[in-house]
């Protein structure tokens, strides 16, 4: 037998279950993973939209985290809704603590719905502290953009924002969602659209596609996606398939989305 190997999400809540780390434990399970997580903020929301978080303080998350790791040997991390400067700094801590490895950084901005999960401050020092240490950082074309000050238009323009990045500290960056583009050249139902993800490993850049869904159904995606490369490290396997099982994982859940609530559903995690 081979031996359990656990992962730990640092996250939001969304007790609505879409995404934050119910999603990450569900995915987690779904790969065999033995789930562990800390609550950075609780959130009140549904499919519909986010109506207000509170924060936990940097204390609440260490007090979560500590015991895990006095007891347990964590493979892999993921972090998510990480809200506050104090709450990051306590996170990048307790990683420079040499106790957690594979860290993947999904660096959340703002919900889908337009609500701000993170303050200015809050992103720099994301940035600062954190995009180091991380193995894999995880932004979609909307946080690239804030990350990056950059409009990102065009293929060229994911192209500088991932060295933007890279300047900044992200070894290895996933910039998730270039399908944006093929809708902005005004592509009809009739051509194939691809969800096209762009990851730059160290010098090298491979363009990762999987079909594009029509559907609303999209809530949980971004953690989903993230929980899922944490997953696949934990399990030891390579950043570059790591992303590949995981966009797969992703799609199919999306193809399997329960169609509940009535704005965004949350998608099918199996
Ligand atoms: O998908 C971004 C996200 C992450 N984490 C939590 C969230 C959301 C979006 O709503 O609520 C807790």
């Amino acid at each position: 037998m081979s031996e359990q190997k656990i992962a730990l999400t640092i996250a939001g809540l969304d007790p609505s279950g879409g995404a934050g780390i119910i999603a990450d434990i569900k995915t987690f399970s779904a790969f065999g993973c033995f789930a562990t997580s800390a609550v950075t903020s609780i959130t009140f929301q549904n499919t519909q939209g986010v109506y207000g978080a509170v924060h936990q303080t940097a204390e609440d998350v260490r007090k979560q985290i500590e015991p895990i790791l006095h007891d347990y040997r964590v493979s892999a991390v993921k972090t998510g809704m990480l809200p506050t400067d104090e709450v990051i700094s306590e996170v990048a801590d307790i990683v420079k603590g040499g106790r957690l490895r594979n860290l993947v950084v999904d660096p959340v901005v703002r919900s889908t719905s337009g609500f701000d999960l993170i303050d200015d401050d809050a992103l720099r020092s994301l940035i600062d502290s954190l995009f180091p240490l991380a193995d894999l950082i995880t932004p979609n074309i909307p946080e690239a953009e804030r990350i990056s000050g950059l409009k990102i238009e065009n293929e060229e323009g994911v192209y500088q924002a991932a060295k933007i990045m890279r300047d900044l500290g992200a070894r290895n960056v996933l910039i998730k969602g270039g399908h944006s583009f093929e809708k902005e050249k005004g592509a009809t139902a009739a051509e194939p659209r691809y969800a096209r993800d762009f990851l730059f490993i160290e010098d090298s850049s491979t363009i990762i596609t999987a079909d594009f869904i029509e559907t609303t159904a999209t809530h949980g995606t971004g953690c989903t996606l993230a929980a899922a490369i944490t997953a696949n490290l934990a399990l030891e396997n390579d950043i570059a398939s790591s992303v590949r099982i995981a966009k797969e994982f992703v799609t199919e859940a999306i193809r399997n989305a329960p169609h509940i609530g009535k704005g965004h559903s949350p998608i099918g995690i199996k």
